[in-house]
């Protein structure tokens, strides 16, 4: 067990949710800390049944903490991991930082637990529309060896945080009103409107968010010849990025035996049944810890192509959930060793 445990990050909406996990799925602890920018500490927090004042990042902060679960920004995350390993803290980091650092595991526990014990003090945990998708190749790698992917994402406003969900609405009204609204999350209107961009231009016409889907995928699964093709799009939604998907496998998976596997997969969900009108929206996903996969069909293009759709919590699945699974993964190895 982790005696002292801390969450750095955390008042904010990645934070929140992870005060909330830990406490439902009681993570074993003695003592939780809250760590944050100058801005929020001294500010209190309640944390089943106790008050806890929030305390300011700094590198003695760290003094005491065995177990450390980040949530921040990318710069905070590059400043603050070495002090947390400095003090002898172990860190689960939701940022995107350290991910690609080849020292630090990039872990879905549903997807390559083991990687999270070659750790040197830091294990990443991948970006929301990463670990939707890879949750979904799966079971279908370990049936048929993926070879390609072509995904185009339809991404929430909360993935650009709390003002993205808040500009979503703010936009919509103005919208609505026929009033002028000027963006300030989003380089576009985000009402009514879906704007092919998240990111910044990184790689051969495609962003930085495609260009995470691309390499974080490779590094899951130890496999960088599994060529990934991603369109990411930001879509007027509040909650929940949803993905169309086409994989094509090394050995043919039909639209049957896709159903069964998926259905087989923990933390996996199917709900397809396209002549009822029954498949997964984010509306309907928003709160889950489940990914869900719908309109499992056999690619019309290609011999062993198969194509799906994907919802998932991005707050959840997509940042706090997998952090928190990642951290129980750690307590229930320190235990059996
Ligand atoms: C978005 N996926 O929807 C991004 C947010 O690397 O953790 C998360 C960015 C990351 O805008």
């Amino acid at each position: 067990m982790f005696e002292t445990i801390a969450i750095v990050g955390a008042t904010g909406a990645v934070g929140r949710i992870i005060r909330q996990l830990l406490a439902e799925r009681n993570f074993p602890h003695k003592r939780i800390r809250f760590l944050a920018s100058a801005r929020s500490a001294g500010t209190t927090i309640d944390f089943q049944g106790t008050t806890i004042e929030v305390e300011e990042m700094t590198p003695a902060a760290f003094e005491g903490i065995d177990l450390a679960i980040g949530s921040t920004p990318d710069p905070i995350a590059k400043e603050f991991v070495p002090w947390a390993k400095a003090a002898g803290c172990l860190v689960v980091d939701e940022s995107g930082y350290w991910r690609m650092d080849a020292e630090v595991p990039l872990v879905v526990p549903e997807v390559n637990p083991e990687a999270a014990f070659t750790h040197k003090g830091v294990i990443a945990s991948p970006n929301c529309s990463t670990t939707q998708m890879v949750l979904a190749m799966k079971p279908l790698h370990d049936a048929g060896r993926i070879k390609r992917v072509v995904v185009s994402t339809y991404q929430a406003t909360s993935g650009a945080g709390v003002g993205g969900q808040a500009e979503l609405i703010d936009a919509s009204r103005a919208a609505l009103a026929g009033s002028d609204h000027t963006p300030t999350t989003f380089a576009h209107p985000i009402a009514f409107n879906l704007i092919p961009q998240i990111g910044s231009l990184k790689h051969a016409g495609y962003t930085s968010e495609e260009m995470k889907m691309v390499f974080e995928t490779q590094k899951i699964f130890a496999d960088p010849t599994i060529k990934v093709c991603p369109t990411c799009v930001r879509a007027p939604v509040s909650n929940c990025h949803s993905e169309s998907i086409l994989v094509e496998t090394e050995k043919k998976i039909t639209a049957e035996q896709a159903r069964a596997l998926f259905a087989a997969t923990p933390g996996l969900r199917v709900v397809d049944d396209l002549a009822n009108g029954v498949y997964p929206m984010p509306r309907d996903c928003d709160g889950s810890d489940d990914t869900f996969i719908g309109r499992i069909r056999e690619d019309l293009s290609s011999d062993n192509g198969l194509a799906f759709w994907c919802v998932s919590d991005n707050l959840r699945k997509g940042a706090a959930t997998n952090a928190v699974q990642i951290a129980e993964l750690l307590t229930k190895h320190s235990a059996a060793v």
